[in-house]
């Protein structure tokens, strides 16, 4: 008889996890699914926590069905007996146990596949699951990937078997000052895959993205560019039907650009205009519908199209009562519908990146976006992995929503202490940024400097337009300190107010000079507005924020729990004061 394997055997072993990290997932393996035939994987999958991640350490993905005595192998793990959870969901939500849960859990799923034909490939394929996930196929190591909220994919043609598969996933949702974001925040941390899973399907030579926007400052130039999965040599055609538009993009080691003129109705909130694009090789075709718009600055102004704008906006998390980071398109709807209902046209999804649909939703409604990764205050600003996972995050981002014409801002981070290391971090970030995309602008969210009352920041000359977070009213008691700033700053770039805000408990009324009343809030943002006003660089602004969300730091009797910053309390129906308020100033601003 076979002796069973002993999967005990690696128990004492340290770093357990480095085996695992050979196949890393990054923005360089990310594919674009954009038009693609996807096969869901959504749905129940077996799922247990393992918070001593015995899983990693004894390997239970080697797993043998069933041992001699008929129990499953390694002994400890039973796949199939763990009750089961819905895919894409966060399991603090989910589970009522799990709610403070911040270590790894694992899910398991069987799936049948349709054999995909001679040469073709096959992709499993993440939109987002919290924050490092390990993955393993019938058996084998898949592979891994680092960040919380963007899209990875790895190849598991040579994997997949014709009839039943068995996929486990071991999700790592513990904070750690090393990662992005580190350990403290002021928002949830949620864990689970929250977004969509799926299989994709390529020929064995495939379109791995494309990018067409128009040449920064023009409005009728439009470029495209193609990069493949191999170096190969060859063309690929670019259409816009119904403009008539057919061009040849001739394709050298892999890549290949064209930029050519083109009579287009621009994109823009009030005209969302989107033409289908599509993308063919040989082989291969990828598909998008795509906005044009040239977004730029000159001065203090922010031209969209050309013309300056004025951004009233709202900052945003992806944070829900019931779904917790999990999203879907009637909740973005609803979102969008509460912003145009307060006369706004912008959002700033804060602190990380949303879901993808939340770009193409806007790029479809007409609402002007800011899109961020979670450099969030003082991450390990001197540790090159840190690093590392942070560019690729910005990339994979990037590689994600750069044909979305409602997304005009990438922000590096948010209210980062002004150190030197901090400064050659978030400097690279601005400059890869651009690196990867030409056609936006590149901000941060800064801090004012309390000790000149000045908006003061090494970072703001590596940036198109400065964001900047103030609490006046609130944290900083002293209102009149906003005015002084205000007119102590001589700035030649535009300046959106990322953040102000305070906190008030939806039905909690008072006098106006009661904290946590919606008086108080309301009287708030109207010294803001009148202030904010009387500087003419600002060109924009997010307040804090749209809706009450989860934080777990916050607890004093009217939080519970919660950042009742909001202008929405978190059932996202009740209207505060202050949001009647910004839709009277939103209404008349121009
Ligand atoms: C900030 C942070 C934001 C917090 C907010 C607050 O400055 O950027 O993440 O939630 O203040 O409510 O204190």
């Amino acid at each position: 008889m076979k002796k069973a394997e002993n999967f005990n055997q690696d128990i004492h072993v340290v770093d357990y996890r480095l085996q695992y990290e050979e196949n890393r997932a990054t923005a360089e393996t990310l594919m674009s699914i954009e038009g693609r035939e996807i096969e869901l994987l959504n749905g129940p999958f077996h799922f247990s926590p393992d918070p001593y991640e015995t899983c990693l350490r004894a390997k239970w993905f080697k797993e043998k069905k069933i041992s001699d005595n008929g129990l499953p192998l390694p002994i400890d793990s039973d796949f199939e007996g763990w009750p089961t959870i819905n895919v894409p969901s966060c399991w603090n939500t989910e589970c009522k146990d799990l709610y403070y849960y911040e270590s790894t859990a694992l899910y398991f799923k069987t799936f049948k596949y349709k054999e995909h034909n001679p040469g073709e490939r096959v992709f499993l394929h993440f939109e987002g699951s919290s924050y490092r996930t390990y993955v393993f196929l019938n058996g084998k190591v898949i592979g891994m990937h680092d960040g919380a909220s963007t899209p990875f994919s790895f190849e598991i043609t040579d994997t997949l078997i014709p009839d039943e598969n068995r996929l486990i996933i071991a999700v790592d949702a513990s904070r750690s000052k090393d990662r992005v974001p580190m350990d403290n925040t002021d928002w949830f941390n949620y864990g689970g895959i929250y977004r969509d899973i799926m299989l994709v399907r390529t020929p064995a030579t495939y379109i791995q993205n494309f990018f067409s926007q128009l040449q920064p400052h023009t409005t009728n130039e439009v470029f495209a560019s193609v990069t493949m999965d191999k170096k190969i040599n060859g063309k690929a055609i670019y259409r816009i039907t119904e403009l008539g538009i057919e061009k040849e993009i001739p394709i050298k080691e892999g890549k290949g650009s064209i930029v050519f003129k083109a009579d287009l109705q621009l994109w823009s909130p009030e005209n969302p205009k989107l033409y289908t694009v599509e993308i063919s090789t040989e082989d291969d075709a990828l598909c998008e519908n795509i906005g044009f718009r040239d977004i730029q600055v000159d001065g203090i102004n922010i031209l969209l199209n050309g013309n300056p704008i004025f951004l009233k906006g709202i900052s945003v998390h992806e944070d829900h009562i019931t779904l917790g980071k999990s999203t879907n398109e009637q909740v973005i709807r609803d979102t969008i519908a509460d912003l145009k209902e307060m006369h706004g046209n912008f959002i700033r999804l804060a602190h990380y990146p949303h879901t993808r649909l939340f770009s193409k939703i806007a790029d479809e409604i007409g609402v002007l976006l800011w899109e961020e990764i979670p450099v969030y205050w003082a991450i390990n600003f001197v540790n090159e992995a840190t690093y590392t996972d942070a560019e690729n995050q910005l990339a994979e981002l990037i590689m994600r929503d750069r044909n979305r014409a409602s997304v005009v801002i990438w922000s590096v981070g948010n209210e980062n202490p002004d150190t030197d290391a901090r400064l050659s971090f978030m400097s690279s970030l601005a400059k890869k940024t651009r690196e990867l995309d030409p056609t936006r602008l590149v901000s941060a969210a800064c801090l004012v400097n309390t000790t000149k009352l000045k908006l003061e920041d090494r970072l703001m000359e590596h940036l198109d337009i400065i964001g900047n977070n103030e609490y006046y009213g609130w944290y900083e008691p002293n209102f009149e300190d906003l005015l002084t700033i205000l007119n102590n700053t001589d700035l030649t770039k535009p300046v959106i107010i990322t953040e102000f805000g305070g906190g008030a408990r939806a039905g909690n009324h008072g006098t106006k000079d009661t904290m946590w009343t919606e008086e108080f809030q309301e009287a708030l943002y109207i010294k803001q507005f009148d202030t904010l006003d009387k500087a003419k660089y600002v060109r924009g602004m997010t307040p804090w924020i749209f809706y009450d969300f989860r934080a777990v730091r916050r607890l004093n009797r009217y939080q519970e729990g919660f950042n009742r910053k909001g202008l929405i309390d978190s059932d996202r129906k009740t209207k505060k004061l202050a949001f009647y308020v910004t839709q009277k100033y939103y209404k008349t601003k121009g």
